[in-house]
C-alpha cells in the first residue's frame, strides 16, 4: 500500500490544529502508521527542503520550519500521496480552494500549516529522513 509523510508544521501546532488535521485523514480512511513530535535541526530541515535549496526563500523555509515543534506522520492508503495533496491544497492562497486544509485554515504562502510529500519518490525519501535511526540523533 501506498505511503507518504505529512507533517503538522509549527504554525499547525501552535494553533492547536492537530487533531483537526489528523482527523481528516482518519476520517478519509487512511492509516496512521508513526508519528512523533518533535523540534526539527537545522540539518533535518535542510535535507527536507533539500529541492529549494537554491531559491530565495529557502533560509525562511529552514527558520520556519526549526521555529518550534512539528508533528511528523506516516500514513498509508489507496494513492495517499495525490489524494493528500488535494486535500491540503495548493500552495498559494489564492488557489488553495475552501475544503482543503489550507484553503480553510492558511491565509499565507510560508505559514502554511501541513506539508505533504508531492510523488511517491519523495514520500521516501522524505520519511527516511524523518523516521530513520540516523533521524534520531539529528533531530
Ligand atoms: P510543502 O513542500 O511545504 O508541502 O509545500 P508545497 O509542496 O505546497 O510547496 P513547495 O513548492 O514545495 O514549497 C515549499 C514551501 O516553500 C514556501 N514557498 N515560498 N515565496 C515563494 O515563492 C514560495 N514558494 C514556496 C511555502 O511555504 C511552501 O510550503
Ligand atoms: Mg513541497
Amino acid at each position: 500500500m501506498e505511503k507518504t509523510f505529512l507533517m503538522v508544521k509549527p504554525d499547525g501546532v501552535k494553533r492547536g490544529l492537530i487533531g483537526e488535521i489528523v482527523s481528516r485523514f482518519e476520517n478519509k480512511g487512511y492509516t496512521l502508521n508513526r508519528l512523533k513530535m518533535v523540534t526539527p535541526s537545522v540539518e533535518v530541515a535542510e535535507a527536507h527542503y533539500a529541492e529549494h535549496k537554491e531559491k530565495p526563500f529557502f533560509g525562511e523555509l529552514v527558520e520556519f520550519l526549526t521555529s518550534g515543534p512539528v508533528v511528523a506522520m506516516e500514513w498509508e492508503g489507496e494513492d495517499i500521496v495525490a489524494v493528500s495533496r488535494l486535500m491540503i491544497g495548493k500552495t498559494k492562497p489564492l488557489d488553495a480552494q475552501p475544503g482543503t486544509i489550507r484553503g480553510d485554515f492558511a491565509s499565507t504562502m510560508s505559514q502554511n500549516v501541513i506539508h505533504g510529500s508531492d510523488s511517491v519518490a519523495s514520500a521516501e525519501r522524505e520519511l527516511a529522513i524523518w523516521f530513520a535511526e540516523i533521524a534520531s540523533h539529528v533531530s
